[in-house]
């Protein structure tokens, strides 16, 4: 994820021709399904409306919005029947689950309150974050059969995503809580057409029906209206109106999707699906390398902003773009609308890849839209290829005294994984909103041969150690180091941390890490391959199903309990009830027991565990986790 990679990658060169424009084919045309809402005043282009409401304010980061509390009465109701679904087919021994849940229903804080954060690293995060999110889908064909997690999804309160992570999240969100099955179906206009490089632009055969060209003209277009608005714009809006293409199942690339319609849609506002949550970072005025005490944002459906004590704030989202002084809109200043375009917000989210744009004038496109661009790019300073512009900046004067940013008129805000906090838990961690267990998605790419060790985890738990400081109260359970995870097999299976609720900086939830590792493809493809067929886009989704359920429990028949287990073992300690035995078991499988080995390891390179699917399934069933092919994998670096 450092630069140096982004620009060896680019080096490695990229398509200097574009796709002579092949024939439209109308046919072909899906029907529009639904999805959040085109509710931008005016496209692209950030427009003066009537303010929604009371006039828009800044708010204290003290409390969760009154938006989301009186939502989540909602959500937890939803989440009760989700999870008393969940438990009929996922037994936790002979523990009746089914009647805990009904026992603790009247407090709907005594039940387990779930998230899930989906980790960045580009396409392969796209992809493996979708592996789980299928498996966690009740939805999803046979999900729900033994040995399967469907309805985790269903009962989890938040969703969380960043970078190719948050792509994963507006590829959901934006088209109405759509399956992944839907998403990377082969039929015509497949949302998911992975095959065309995003330079390239999409398939004619899918919703959009553009020729490059006019996919160039159209996102030029669109950016000059912004700019002919007043509104500085930045390398960050192009890239996120070319990922809108990729992603929103709408014609025009869904040009007028914005973030906060998704609190419009009655299906969120019943609670019908968790609340999704996107993490970008801030970069310190003056200060060119993002580090761990950069200020964390999230996007959330009403606003946008953060808990830390720097901000310490959170300004309505679909007011973003309106020049707020203090924390209010002076008198003067009117009402903006259409400023958190949904594209816009997935591509700050992953501001580290859109230096690809850098590469437009390498093509053979247009003068006239090389023109547009070129005016947008010129002008950047080098330093500032990586950034999302976001001026005016909501904070300005808000909170002289702590942030950094009250005086800066624009905000810079980077890519959410270079402050190394790679999976998207700090708004999970946030003691007001009472997680209980967070399934950790992890697909960034941290060794050589782009597998994850650990280091997203380090970086959120060293920064909670400075608990007075940018940590601002929060806190997570105690990992080991990187070494450590390589040494221990801990980023080649699932591992629990902060079982011990004792063993933690503070009252933080359980974190179950998903690392992404090869069950029956090398899902580990760099963070900046930009295309790959159909076909290998299916195996790194179906990878990470397998990661997700340890191949339908083959790996381990106990699993899906041990899944159980970590669901309510928070909410077992606030109700006093004792752990079925079978935790206890799962809990000295799975829970980091606080073993060190910070040896430098070898080279990490896992195989394949399993060939070939089908005879896996009869092959696999091994008495214990540990006697499996992982073993091999950690002798290979142990002996090393
Ligand atoms: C969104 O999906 C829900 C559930 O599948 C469906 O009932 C609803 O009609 C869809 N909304 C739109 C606008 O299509
Ligand atoms: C959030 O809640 C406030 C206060 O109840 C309300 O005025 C506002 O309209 C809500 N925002 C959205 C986007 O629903
Ligand atoms: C679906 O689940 C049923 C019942 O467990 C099983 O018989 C069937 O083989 C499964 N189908 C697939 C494609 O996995
Ligand atoms: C962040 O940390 C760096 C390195 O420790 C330090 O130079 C910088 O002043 C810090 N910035 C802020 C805003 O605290
Ligand atoms: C693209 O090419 C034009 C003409 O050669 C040049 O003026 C411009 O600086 C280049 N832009 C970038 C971003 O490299
Ligand atoms: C914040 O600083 C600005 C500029 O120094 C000043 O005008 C404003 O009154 C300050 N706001 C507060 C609430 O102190
Ligand atoms: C872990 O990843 C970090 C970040 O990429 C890297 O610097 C470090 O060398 C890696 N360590 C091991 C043991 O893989
Ligand atoms: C903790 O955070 C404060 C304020 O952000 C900073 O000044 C201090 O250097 C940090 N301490 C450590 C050990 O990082
Ligand atoms: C697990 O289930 C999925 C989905 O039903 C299936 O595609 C996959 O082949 C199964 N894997 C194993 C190892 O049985
Ligand atoms: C937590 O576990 C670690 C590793 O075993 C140990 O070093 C540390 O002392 C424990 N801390 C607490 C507060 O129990
Ligand atoms: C994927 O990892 C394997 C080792 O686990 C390695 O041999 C292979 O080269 C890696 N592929 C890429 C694209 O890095
Ligand atoms: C728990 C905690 O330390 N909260 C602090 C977070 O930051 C704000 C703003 O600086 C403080 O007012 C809180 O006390």
């Amino acid at each position: 994820m450092k630069s140096g990679a982004l620009i060896a990658s680019l080096a490695l060169g990229l398509p200097g021709a574009i796709a002579a424009p092949p024939g439209f084919e109308p046919a072909n045309v899906v029907p529009i399904v639904g999805r959040a809402l085109p509710n931008a005043p005016d496209g692209y282009v950030p427009t003066k409306v009537s303010c929604p409401g009371p006039r828009p304010t800044v708010r204290s980061a003290a409390h969760l919005s009154s938006n989301e509390t009186d939502w989540l009465k909602k959500r937890r109701e939803k989440t009760q029947t989700a999870l008393s679904d969940f438990f009929d087919h996922v037994k936790v021994g002979d523990y009746d689950v089914k009647s805990y849940l009904e026992k603790h229903k009247s407090n709907s804080s005594n039940i387990p309150n779930i998230g899930i954060a989906v980790s960045g690293g580009g396409y392969r995060a796209l992809m493996n974050g979708a592996g789980a999110i299928k498996a966690f889908d009740s939805r999803t064909y046979n999900a729900t059969t033994e040995g399967h997690l469907g309805g985790l999804l269903q009962s989890a309160t938040y969703l969380a995503g960043l970078s190719g992570g948050s792509w994963l999240l507006g590829s959901i969100y934006i088209n109405n809580f759509t399956t992944i099955d839907k998403l990377q179906t082969h039929e015509d206009g497949a949302v998911w057409q992975f095959g065309n490089s995003i330079l390239e632009g999409p398939d004619t055969g899918g919703i959009q029906l553009l020729d490059s060209a006019s996919y160039y003209k159209d996102i030029a277009d669109a950016i000059d209206g912004k700019r002919k608005a007043g509104f500085d714009t930045s390398i960050t809006d192009i890239w996120g109106r070319a990922l809108a293409y990729q992603m929103f199942n709408a014609s025009d690339g869904g040009i007028d999707y914005t973030w906060s319609s998704i609190a419009k849609t009655s299906e969120f506002q019943d609670g019908d699906y968790p609340l999704p949550l996107v993490v970008a970072d801030g970069r310190n005025p003056g200060e060119l390398v993002v580090g761990s005490n950069s200020t964390v944002y999230e996007f959330n459906p009403w606003e946008f902003g953060t808990f830390d004590p720097t901000v310490y704030g959170f300004a309505p989202l679909e007011s973003l773009g309106s020049r707020f002084v203090g924390g209010s809109l002076p008198s003067n200043e009117s009402c903006i609308g259409g400023y958190d375009n949904a594209g816009f917000v997935i591509g700050t989210s992953s501001s580290l890849f859109n230096q690809f744009m850098l590469q437009l004038n390498t093509t053979d496109l247009p003068n006239f839209v090389k023109d547009i661009f070129n005016d947008i790019l010129f002008s950047l300073d080098k330093d500032d290829n990586d950034i999302a512009s976001y001026d005016p900046n909501p904070f300005y004067q808000y909170n002289n005294d702590t942030s950094p940013y009250a005086k800066q008129t624009a905000l810079d805000i980077v890519d959410g994984g270079e402050d190394l906090q790679n999976i998207p838990l700090h708004p999970l961690i946030q003691p007001e909103r009472h997680v209980d267990v967070v399934f950790a998605v992890d697909s960034s790419a941290d060794t050589t041969y782009s597998w994850p060790n650990g280091t997203a985890m380090v970086a959120t738990y060293e920064r909670s150690l400075n608990s007075t400081g940018i940590g601002n109260g929060t806190s997570f359970p105690v990992v080991p180091d990187q070494n450590t995870f390589v040494n221990l097999g801990l980023n080649t299976r699932p591992t629990f941390f902060g079982c011990n609720s004792s063993n933690t900086t503070g009252p933080t939830p359980l974190v179950v890490y998903l690392p992404n590792t090869p069950y029956t493809t090398l899902s580990n493809e760099t963070t900046f391959t930009l295309s790959r067929d159909d076909n290998v886009r299916d195996d790194i989704i179906n990878n990470g199903y397998e990661i997700a359920t340890m191949a339908n429990s083959t790996r381990d028949g106990n699993w899906t309990a041990c899944v159980g287990c970590a669901i309510l073992s928070r909410s077992f300690e606030r109700t006093g009830t004792t752990l079925p035995d079978i935790c206890t078991q799962c809990f000295t499988n799975y829970c980091w027991n606080g073993t060190t080995d910070s040896r430098e390891p070898g080279t990490f390179e896992p195989s394949v565990l399993i060939e070939d699917a089908d005879s896996a399934a009869v092959a696999a069933i091994v008495p214990s986790m540990l006697t499996t092919a992982i073993a091999a994998g950690v002798a290979l670096f142990t002996l090393a």
